[in-house]
């Protein structure tokens, strides 16, 4: 909730947790604010100073366990020893959190500590510190413009107000560029406007994939190009991608880190697009017509096969139908967010803030108390959650939170598959037909509801959801909508039963491919009489070539039984054991 705060605020969403158990438990959202840049502090309570070191109860070190900030927790861990110093403290706390790369920082507080009277100041409000890019770099970015051919633009990050987000649309539009949004930052730029190319992250649109690979000048702007954003370091290749590469972040330390880049720019993107859109455009550009033809494989995107009984591109897009265009919406992870990714269309900065509260750490469980977060703190607007069956378990718990501090304009749909959908893809891919642990056994999620004090309603077929919302929005009390999904419905492209027939295929056709080999060998060992089985050019190091040969002299063993007299290859035997997945 405190992260989903401080990513609608822009000003840290504060923690307060107990020791130990408290602290641990409040390590998914430290981590989930560092991979999302969002300022936070965690206050955790720490035993006596007279105790430390003893591992007294529910006693860590959190500078240990938090930090240091390069480790991907934390971005800075303080512990205050002397209450006279708290503001101090808090102060820094709250600088490091929004400057720079925006992150999540911990404050320690010894028991002994926080029963100390003090007369210490009380400090100004913080107001954070905001670098401008460098002249001479936005007059290298132009040069690097000017000569580009095809330029794409992926914005996204923290860091952004209203302004800049303004800004960012009249500096594509003054140079006519198409524009993606990173990875679950897609409320960066308005999916409306006619340059967005549509999201860059788990599910990309394989058009826009195509056109980010063959793009010869990428602009970062504000994003951390991270493995989702980049597809794996793919789009972009690690360190050095094909396309010039221009990165512009609010950390110094980002840039850099993975990609080096033709241009390098640290600025925060409060001021990055406002300088950016100063940049002179010329009258006309290379590239005029391409981001027209980006936007159409956007729409194009948009449209989707029909699937029954149930069709989850449609509740996508009935819910902003009948939802306002300021509604906030929250997913945690699970393929079920896949559907929100491709099909909502996400406002811009400019006109509402932040509408989209999603981890890019890939939190399942982040949904919910994210929604109840922000049902609190804009009780004006409507928030929607769209969750997994498997998200939702994680922290359901929160809708007692909801009901307890008054949320009203808050919906929660549970798309109820009964499994762990994305593992059992990843299942059905690799190992096709072995499902390991990943079947949920649920709960009715309506029946739950109402005992926490919700409205709810069972929605199982396409035509049911909109009546089902529409009394959700009309209520204006806390609702959850639980969705029965097929799990062979696996994702907003294809299904359980197609990945599994390509993987079977894949094996047949390596069996048949071993099977070849094998009988080709065995009738080349015949032809010249060769009692070996096993000669050269088999597999490249000594643990597979033994492999090889004992499965090939097992085929062999039982399926052509050499006749009586005539030496049988034995010495394979005496080769050492195997341990390779060629083990027979
Ligand atoms: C806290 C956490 N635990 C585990 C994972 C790994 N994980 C990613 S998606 C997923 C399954 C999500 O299941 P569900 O919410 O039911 O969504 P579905 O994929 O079925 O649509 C798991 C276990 C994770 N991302 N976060
Ligand atoms: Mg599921």
């Amino acid at each position: 909730m405190a992260e989903a705060q401080g990513k609608l605020s822009g000003r840290p969403g504060i923690c307060f947790v107990t020791r130990g158990p408290g602290a641990t438990n409040a390590a998914i959202g430290v981590h989930t604010a560092f991979q999302d840049s969002t300022p936070m502090i965690l206050f955790v309570g720490q035993v006596a100073s007279d105790q430390r070191d003893r591992e007294a109860f529910q006693e860590i070190d959190y500078r240990q366990m938090f930090g240091p900030g390069t480790l991907g927790l934390a971005k800075w861990v303080g512990e205050v020893h002397s209450a006279e110093r708290l503001p101090e403290y808090i102060s820094r706390a709250f600088h490091t959190a929004m400057q720079g790369r925006p992150g999540p920082v911990v404050l320690v507080l010894p028991e002994d500590m926080l029963t100390q009277a003090i007369a210490a100041p009380v400090l100004p409000r913080v107001e954070p510190v905001r670098a401008w890019p460098a002249p001479g770099g936005l007059r290298d970015l132009r040069t690097l413009l000017l000569a580009a051919e095809r330029p794409f633009v992926i914005a996204g990050g923290s860091g952004w107000d209203a302004e800049a987000g303004a800004a960012l649309q009249r500096f594509a539009e003054n140079w006519q560029l198409p524009v993606g949004c990173g990875f679950r930052f897609q409320d960066t730029f308005d999916n409306r406007h006619p340059l967005y190319a549509g999201d860059v992250g788990i599910g990309i649109n394989p058009k826009l994939a195509a056109r980010i690979a063959a793009a010869d000048l990428v602009i970062a702007l504000g994003v951390r190009l991270g493995e989702m954003t980049t597809g794996g370091y793919t789009l972009l290749q690690a360190p050095r991608p094909r396309q010039r590469l221009v990165h512009i972040h609010s950390g110094p330390e980002e840039l850099g880190r993975v990609y080096a880049a033709d241009l390098m720019l640290q600025a925060s993107m409060a001021c990055a697009a406002k300088a950016l859109e100063s940049i002179a455009a010329p009258a006309t550009v290379a590239w005029a017509g391409s981001a027209a033809q980006a936007h159409a494989e956007y729409e194009a995107n948009q449209l989707a096969d029909v699937v029954a009984p149930l069709d989850m591109s449609q509740v996508v897009k009935t819910m902003q139908r009948l939802l306002p265009p300021d509604t906030i919406y929250t997913n945690g992870a699970g393929n079920y967010s896949g559907w929100l990714h491709r099909f909502c269309r996400y406002h811009g900065l400019q006109h509402h803030g932040r509408t989209q509260l999603a981890p890019t750490s890939g939190a399942m469980g982040y949904g919910l108390p994210a929604a109840v977060a922000a049902a609190l703190l804009h009780p004006e607007r409507m928030v929607l959650n769209l969750t997994g069956d498997g998200d939702f378990l994680m922290n359901g718990q929160e809708l007692a939170t909801a009901t307890g501090y008054g949320a009203r304009k808050l919906i929660s749909v549970v798309v109820d598959n009964g499994t762990y959908g994305t593992i059992r893809m990843h299942q059905e891919r690799d190992y096709p037909g072995r499902v390991s642990g990943s079947d949920l056994f649920n709960p009715d999620f309506a029946a739950l509801a109402r005992a926490y004090g919700w409205r709810a309603d069972h929605v199982t077929q396409t035509a049911e959801f909109e009546s089902a919302l529409a009394r959700a929005i009309e209520a204006g009390t806390p609702t959850l909508l639980h969705l029965r999904l097929s799990a062979d419905v696996s994702t907003s492209r294809t299904t359980l039963t197609a990945i599994r027939d390509t993987a079977l295929q894949r094996v047949a056709n390596g069996a048949a491919r071993v099977w070849l080999w094998l009988s080709a060998r065995v009738c080349a060992q015949r032809l010249i009489g060769c009692a070996r089985p096993c000669s050269t050019g088999w597999a490249r190091t000594w643990r597979a070539g033994v492999a090889s040969m004992r499965l090939q002299a097992r085929v062999h063993w039982v399926l052509k039984r050499p006749r009586a007299g005539q030496p049988r290859c034995a010495w394979w035997s005496k080769m050492p054991a195997c341990h390779s997945s060629w083990s027979v």
